[in-house]
């Protein structure tokens, strides 16, 4: 056995490489990316729409492949060469058959064209009183503001549930995508202009999304959550969301507000309401502790990972456009229990 393989060692490579193909493609399938939000399991109506017009086409080409290939296999099968068989019958400029099988496809694709056309009409209908909201795609993460609210944030979109939203999308720098797959459509964020995305979502949860358009070195790392509340809830966080956070005046979270706004170049770049710090390169930090994360879904939001995140933030997220001189220990500490204030 051995010396077979070693005497022939290529006659065995095209089988393992066809298996572990077929291993890799089927046990993908089967386990879909576990975990990734899928357009198959939607959580709005124009969701809905979505994956009911990708089953449609699927079955159409299901239905379409399944012909195809059993008039195929029975075709080689029972018409295969024969010693003596006859020459067959020739087609060449068969008005009928040239006909049929240029018509039959064009009507299919008129078909889906149609059930497209139409469900791209749907998603995006504009819909009564929506909440408003405004997303600015950054490298590398999203501003999200709620202009009819006063609200700017980072990352986290709260939209509550059963209420039909609107977001405005624009970008800061580059080309963007804004997708959350089981929500909406996906739709591009274009600098200079803007595009709209509606959708009403209806059952409560978390709901990951992702810019979808290669944006530059940390692309991959531009996520965000739609996180649809309660109206309660909603409404709750809409409420702690408009007050100004106070300044902490004792220990080492006045200390590190103290490094924020003077001893530190924080301010140049980050906003947070009721102090200096009012510039708008990277996310607002006005309620910063009341994230979910950090960096664009990069690293849970706990203070352990925030000191992280403080000491070299382009170890954790390589070429982001927070680049700062080193901070000292301490000064690391008094940020962490200043940030964390911040509700
Ligand atoms: C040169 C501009 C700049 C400076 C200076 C700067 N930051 Fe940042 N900061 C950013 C950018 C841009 C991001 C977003 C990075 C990303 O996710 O790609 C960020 C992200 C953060 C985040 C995560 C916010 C979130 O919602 O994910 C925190 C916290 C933070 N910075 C704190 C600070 C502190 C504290 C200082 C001062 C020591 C500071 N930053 C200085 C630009 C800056
Ligand atoms: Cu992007």
């Amino acid at each position: 056995m051995s010396s077979l393989c070693n005497k022939h060692p290529y006659r065995r490579t095209p089988g393992i490489l066809l298996g572990s193909g077929l291993a890799i493609v089927l046990s993908s399938m089967l386990s879909g990316c576990s975990g990734a939000p899928s357009v198959l399991s939607p959580a709005s109506p124009q969701g809905s729409q979505i994956a009911g017009l990708f089953w449609g086409v699927f079955a159409v080409a299901a239905v379409i492949f399944i012909g195809v290939e059993t008039v195929l296999i029975y075709s080689i099968i029972r018409f295969r060469q024969r010693p003596d068989s006859p020459q067959p019958p020739q087609i060449h400029g068969h008005w009928t058959l040239e006909t049929a099988w240029t018509l039959a496809p064009a009507l299919i694709l008129a078909g889906v064209f149609v059930a497209t056309a139409s469900t791209m009409v749907a998603v995006t209908e504009r819909q009564q009183s929506p909440l408003r909201v405004l997303v600015t795609g950054h490298q590398w993460f999203w501003q999200i503001e709620y202009p009819d609210l006063n609200i700017v944030t980072a990352t986290d979109l709260h939209v509550p549930a059963d209420y039909p939203v609107e977001i405005e999308v624009v970008s800061a720098d580059v080309i963007h995508s804004f997708w959350a797959p089981q929500l909406a459509g996906k739709i591009d964020v274009i600098p200079g202009h803007s595009n709209f995305l509606r959708f009403t979502p209806n059952q409560p949860g978390v709901y990951r999304g992702q810019c979808a358009e290669f944006c530059g070195a940390q692309h991959a790392n531009m996520g965000f959550e739609v996180v649809v509340d309660s109206s309660e809830t909603f409404d709750n966080w809409v409420k702690e969301m408009q007050t100004v956070p106070e300044v902490p005046t004792t220990g080492p979270a006045a200390r590190g507000a103290q490094v924020f706004v003077s001893t530190s170049p924080c301010f140049t770049c980050h906003t947070i309401q009721g102090t200096r710090a009012q510039a708008k390169i990277g996310p607002d930090l006005t309620h910063f502790a009341s994230r979910r994360t950090i960096a664009a879904l990069t690293l849970e939001n706990t203070p352990e990972n925030l000191a992280t995140w403080l000491e070299d933030p382009q170890a954790v997220k390589p070429h982001n456009k927070m680049v700062i001189p080193p901070l000292r220990q301490d000064a690391i500490q008094d940020l962490v229990a200043y940030l964390e204030t911040l509700k």
